[in-house]
């Protein structure tokens, strides 16, 4: 992938897809296609066959998904299993049909079995039941993962596929409701702080573990592993930090400078109890994450004021 190659980051909007889009400028790429959801709707075929047709981009990075938190898996499976298969299969045929020369698969770690050894090695994929919080999103990503081995195997076609841990950062969906745990959070602080409410609530017990990847050291990685890897074998990315939600939360609590307490509310879902990424294979490729816990939380909260909070109050 030289500078001038010409590259789709499709979900450029988004927090993985917007990460990559600004690690590619700053270093150097020039000729970068982009398109928001109302000039293309990724779930349309023929949008996208034509869209193909008149760019021809060389190198594709799948970033566009339907994504949410624990609560929007569960409440929107229609939503989750039926956009996912649409986008990425009309994305990774439309990649191969016109040409390009290799193409870059997001998928997640809820593909793995909800009870794992850990830390989890790219070959546990389907040796057990998912978690069934987000079973229908990880069905599509699973399905992702291999339209993109049998585009290789029967067409030669050049897809790869990365397996990120739970990521957060600037871009994020800060949704109340349907977001994941650390914009969640972030929120909910800030607002308890701004109204000096006393208690913050935290959904489910605080015991789950998850290990916290910066957005923008996963896409270094993403811009490694299309420069250097081209196998069927799927690569997992994660930092290697895990912490407990309890332990989570009282970093985010820190962060935004909330002073009350924390209460766990054990009414709403846990989910896998953890989920902790092997990424020795990214990692003998030469990726490091370069961010630690507290300084990616304090980068997402300083975003946040700038972005959402000087919107919202
Ligand atoms: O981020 P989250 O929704 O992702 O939740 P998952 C992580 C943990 O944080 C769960 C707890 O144990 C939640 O119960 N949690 C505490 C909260 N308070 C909150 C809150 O206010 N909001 C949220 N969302 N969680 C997702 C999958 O699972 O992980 C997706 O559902 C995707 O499909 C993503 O794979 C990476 O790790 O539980």
């Amino acid at each position: 992938m030289d500078k001038s190659a010409r590259i789709y980051v499709a979900g450029h909007r988004g927090l993985v897809g917007s990460a990559i889009l600004r690690r590619l400028r700053s270093a150097g790429f020039a000729d970068i296609v982009v398109r928001d959801r109302k000039e293309l709707d990724l779930t349309d075929q023929a949008a996208v066959n034509r869209f193909f047709a008149e760019e021809r981009p060389e190198y594709v990075f799948l970033a566009a998904a339907r994504v949410g938190g624990i609560k929007a898996n569960s409440a929107f499976p229609a939503d989750f299993i039926r956009d996912n298969l649409l986008i990425q299969t009309n994305v990774i045929d439309a990649a191969y049909r016109f040409g390009a020369a290799k193409l870059l698969f997001l998928g997640s770690s809820c593909i793995y079995p909800r009870l794992a050894p850990q830390p989890i090695r790219e070959e546990y994929l389907l040796s057990g039941p998912l978690e069934p919080t987000n079973e229908w999103y990880a069905v599509a990503k699973i399905a992702g993962i291999k339209t993109v081995q049998a585009f290789r195997r029967q067409y030669g076609f050049r897809g790869i596929s990365l397996m990120p841990t739970n990521l957060y950062g600037p871009g994020d969906d800060f949704d109340p409701e349907n977001a994941h745990v650390i914009p969640a959070l972030i929120r909910r602080f800030h607002e308890a702080k701004m109204s000096g409410a006393r208690e913050v609530a935290v959904w489910g017990s605080g015991a789950p573990r998850r290990e916290f990847l910066y957005v923008d050291d996963l896409a270094d990685a993403c811009i490694l592993l299309m420069r250097v890897y081209d196998g069927e074998e799927i690569v997992n990315v994660g930092s290697g930090e895990e912490v407990t939600i309890a332990e989570l939360a009282e970093a985010v609590r820190r962060t935004v400078g909330f002073e009350g307490n924390i209460a766990f509310d054990r009414s709403k879902p846990d989910g896998t109890p953890r989920k902790l990424l092997d990424s020795s294979r990214v990692r003998s490729l030469g990726w490091r994450p370069a961010t630690a816990l507290a300084e990616g939380l304090r980068l997402t909260y300083e975003w946040f004021l700038a972005h959402v909070a000087a919107k919202c109050w």
